[in-house]
């Protein structure tokens, strides 16, 4: 029989990679999106209206959709915004997921049925980092208001999973991009301003810190691991990565480069673009789900970054200027 996965956030990057992912699977994918997305009142069946500011329907819609796995991607997702929004974040992001967790587990009271949860934890709850590559008993130091909300939701799975003896994980999965990356982050930004300035669009691009070193993989794999960790036999907590760290830098040169542009003749610093506080390097040690899921990320950083470059190309040789 065709299971059915309900996924909270669904009209993100990792909601629609997600979605057809499960759809090869055979299941039949449902998802949230928040009131602000567009189309009121014609919404297609699969597709309910949640905010988990809210979520005063979520008992409504788990009681609708029955699902068998149900992953919380939803979030007020940008760190710099978060300062912002600190409370907002903390409410959507922080709250949200207990919101979510609380309304699962009276369902499978009311349905006597079993529900698998996946929790979107964060890399950035690792924040200061104390040890490198950072791994599953790594501390967290979180330093925003978005990681100390999901920090929060972090260890609300965790305790969902041991006083209820949920099926509840927390994928801490490390940043992930694709074409469909959110134009707010970074290598979207860069992407797409690259792109234009090859084009002849836009003259330069305002960055904030180049120096802050990411792993980045590839948000296809990741949706993957996701899966993967819904279907292992015990619900488990693990770190998703590729293992490389790279700064912003080496990723402007690698897309810049990609296009025949030196990107020190566009990029100006802004002050404005930075943060508060700032997490400086960040790396996974992936080994554990390498190990238990026998997950692997496919996409290098250089393929990521030219994926990305050229995808950017083509949408703004079609519907740039
Ligand atoms: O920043 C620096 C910035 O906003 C990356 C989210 O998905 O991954 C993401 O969080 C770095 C930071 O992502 C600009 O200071 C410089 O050091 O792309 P980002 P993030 O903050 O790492 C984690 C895993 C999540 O969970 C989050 O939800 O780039 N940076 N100049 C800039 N960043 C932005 N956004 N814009 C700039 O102009």
């Amino acid at each position: 029989m065709s299971r059915t996965a309900l996924i909270t956030g669904i009209s993100g990057q990792d909601g629609s990679y997600l979605t057809e992912l499960l759809h090869e699977k055979g299941y039949r994918v449902h998802g949230t999106v928040a009131c602000k997305a567009p189309g009121i009142g014609e919404t297609p069946p699969h597709l309910h209206y949640c905010d988990l500011g809210d979520g005063g329907n979520l008992d409504t819609i788990l009681d609708e959709v029955q699902p068998d796995e149900v992953y919380n991607l939803a979030a007020q997702s940008h760190v710099r915004l978060s300062f912002d929004l600190p409370v907002y974040t903390a409410d959507v992001t922080g709250v949200g997921t207990l919101r979510v967790l609380e309304a699962i587990r009276k369902h499978q009271r009311r349905h006597n049925r079993n529900v698998r949860f996946y929790q979107a934890a964060s890399s950035e709850m690792f924040g200061e980092v104390s040890e490198s590559p950072q791994r599953e008993t790594t501390p967290f130091h979180p330093r925003s208001p978005y990681s100390c909300a999901k920090v929060f939701a972090f260890w609300q799975t965790v305790n969902y999973r041991e006083s209820y003896d949920m099926f509840a994980t927390n994928g801490i999965l490390f940043n992930h991009e694709s074409p469909r990356r959110g134009e707010a982050f970074v290598t979207r930004k860069i992407t797409i301003a690259a792109a234009r300035i090859k084009l002849g669009l836009q003259k330069s691009l305002k960055l904030g810190n180049l120096e802050a070193r990411r792993d980045w993989g590839f948000a296809g794999d990741y949706v993957e691991a996701m899966w993967l960790m819904l279907q292992h036999d015990e619900p488990l907590d693990l770190v998703i990565g590729t293992g490389e760290t790279h700064s912003v830098r080496e990723f402007l040169e690698e897309v810049f480069a990609y296009h025949d542009l030196d990107y020190h003749d566009f990029v100006e610093f802004d002050a404005a673009l930075q943060r508060p506080a700032e997490v400086s390097l960040l790396c996974a040690d992936a080994s554990k789900a390498h190990k238990v899921l026998g997950w692997e990320p496919k996409v290098s950083f250089t393929q990521l970054a030219h994926m990305m470059a050229e995808a950017d190309l083509e949408a703004q040789q079609v519907h740039g200027g």
